[in-house]
């Protein structure tokens, strides 16, 4: 293959042959006081590639850097598979991520401090410097879509996290069936802060622009400030994200010139999706997925947007609901099943776990989302809850109950342990911990949870108890707990 047909799977705007004929965009990604222009894009990330071509999995701490950002175009155009790592990982995280993965390089710079303990795998690994001014407009052969781009780790009920595998072509599928729902060209602006290490900040918000050619505005945090300050006309946030911007009246006025508000991550609620509206003029278009799944139901730019509700499949992406008994759930709007979803954009399964991989989809090849719907009968999608009570969402995060039940164990001062996700207005469900233990002062426990996990799996809240609540067969109820 020639280098004319470099990055058109993927990233259709930095296709090099283009951007040499002068189809250049100067600020085509701002970010971390850095502005990119696509050639600074294709010659940085041509001048890594050259120097990662023939790995095959490399780890980059993934900070909202510019950096990052050509440390993950490079890999993608050597064909090598990036893990990118939460900036904020604790120890052991970065222990099981690194020897998971298999990662053989870091890619920019290695975490600093307790994470990085003399012996630690994450030490061991050797560093390639990313020198984002280097420039090589050499070609390299287009890997082939089913190759893996990524593993995104993501939390399960039990366990440490698991290794999301995403392929280009599932990458591909999932951005070009949002580009058409939100009618998304390479005339917007999209702005986000969110991080670059799951789906919605790393594939949506920074390969999206790069794959529609639009540009991207990074603001290194989602502050209301950052985003009415950034002159966009297309946002992405999480709930927590609009739910601050709404509490921010000159800011959330600020992006009345934009053309969509997009939320997703975690359920919007109702009044923050009013005031959005009330303030902005813009009536938020809410949107639904997972690391497994990438986004498979979004409300339209051109249709609907219901509070509440998470709109139509998008382009590929067929749904059904079944009850727990197997049947087919009707669609009239109020009976609720366990969601499955089919689609191109999905993940190849979760690396080293068959197990886990095989548990997840149906005989007949349906992805068990593990989320509680309810479908009208205009195919109106609204996301009801999760099935397990183990799996919090917190600020849009996904959190293990499991991973930090395991982390509190770990404290010489707790004895058993329950973790919770409680209803938060700032961010949908606050992690808590209720802790049978002598002496174990809360404060203790959560930064002890900080300093072993990333820093978002910390509970918010620690409350000390005598027993925790138990059925005939000494399982723990944690529907009581609250
Ligand atoms: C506080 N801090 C601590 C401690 N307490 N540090 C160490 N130990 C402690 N005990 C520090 C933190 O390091 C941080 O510092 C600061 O306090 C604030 O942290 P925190 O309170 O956790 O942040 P927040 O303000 O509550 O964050 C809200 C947020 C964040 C910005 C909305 O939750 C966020 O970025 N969420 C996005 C999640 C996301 O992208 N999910 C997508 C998953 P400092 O300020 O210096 O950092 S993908 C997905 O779900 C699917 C595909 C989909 O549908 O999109
Ligand atoms: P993650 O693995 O971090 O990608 O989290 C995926 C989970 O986030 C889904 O299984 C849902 O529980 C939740 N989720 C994502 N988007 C929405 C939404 N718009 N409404 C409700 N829940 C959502």
């Amino acid at each position: 293959m020639t280098c004319e047909t470099l990055a058109r799977v993927l990233l259709s705007s930095l296709n090099p042959l283009a951007v040499a004929r002068g189809d250049d965009l100067p600020d085509a990604v701002r970010i971390d006081g850095h502005s990119l222009s696509r050639s600074d894009i294709v010659g940085g990330a041509g001048a890594l590639a050259r120097r990662v071509a023939g790995a095959r999995c490399v780890a980059v701490l993934a900070e909202p850097t510019a950096a990052t950002v050509i440390a993950i175009v490079g890999c993608l155009f050597a064909g090598v598979t990036v893990v990118p790592v939460p900036p904020d990982s604790g120890p052991a995280e970065l222990d099981h991520i690194l020897s998971d993965s298999g990662a053989q390089a870091w890619l920019g710079k290695a975490p600093e401090g307790a994470a990085l303990s003399p012996g630690s795998r994450a030490a061991s690994l050797p560093v390639v410097p990313v020198r984002v001014n280097a420039r090589d407009w050499h070609g390299h052969p287009e890997p082939h879509p089913s190759s893996t781009a990524f593993i995104l780790y993501t939390s399960g009920t039990t366990g440490a996290p698991k290794g999301v595998l995403l392929s280009r072509r599932a990458i591909a599928a999932g951005l070009d069936a949002l580009a058409q729902a939100w009618e998304w060209t390479s005339k917007d602006t999209l702005v986000h802060g969110l991080p670059l290490f799951h789906v919605h900040g790393l594939i949506l918000g920074l390969l999206g622009p790069l794959r529609v050619g639009s540009r991207l505005v990074h603001t290194g945090k989602p502050t209301p400030a950052a985003y009415a300050e950034a002159g966009g006309t297309l946002y992405f946030g999480v709930p927590t994200v609009w739910s601050r911007v709404v509490d921010d009246e000159q800011s959330a006025k600020a992006l009345s010139g934009a053309r969509l508000l997009v939320s997703g991550s975690a359920p919007l609620p109702v009044p923050v999706f009013e005031k959005l509206a009330a303030l902005t003029g813009l009536t938020p278009v809410e949107r639904y997925g997972m690391s497994e799944t990438m986004i498979t139901l979004s409300t339209r730019a051109d249709g609907e947007r219901r509070p509440g509700w998470v709109g139509l499949p998008v382009a590929g992406v067929e749904t059904r609901l079944v009850a727990e008994d197997g049947a087919v759930v009707p669609h009239d709007g109020e009976s609720i099943g366990g969601l499955q979803v089919r689609g191109p954009m999905l993940f190849d399964g979760y690396l080293n776990r068959p197990d886990a991989t095989a548990e997840s989809w149906t005989e007949d090849g349906w992805f068990v989302t593990g989320d509680v719907a309810a479908i009208d009968e205009d195919g109106f999608h609204r996301i009801v809850g999760r099935a397990s009570t183990d799996l919090i969402k917190s600020g849009g995060y996904r959190i293990g109950a499991g991973e930090v039940e395991t982390s509190l164990l770990g404290h010489p001062g707790v004895k058993e342990v329950a973790v919770v996700g409680l209803p938060d207005d700032d961010l949908g469900q606050r992690i808590v911990a209720f802790v049978v233990g002598d002496d174990a002062d809360p404060d203790e426990l959560i930064a002890h949870v900080a300093s072993e996990l990333s820093v978002h799996k910390r509970p918010r809240e620690v409350r000390l108890v005598e027993s925790l609540p138990r059925n005939a067969m000494g399982k723990v109820q944690k529907k009581l707990l609250g």
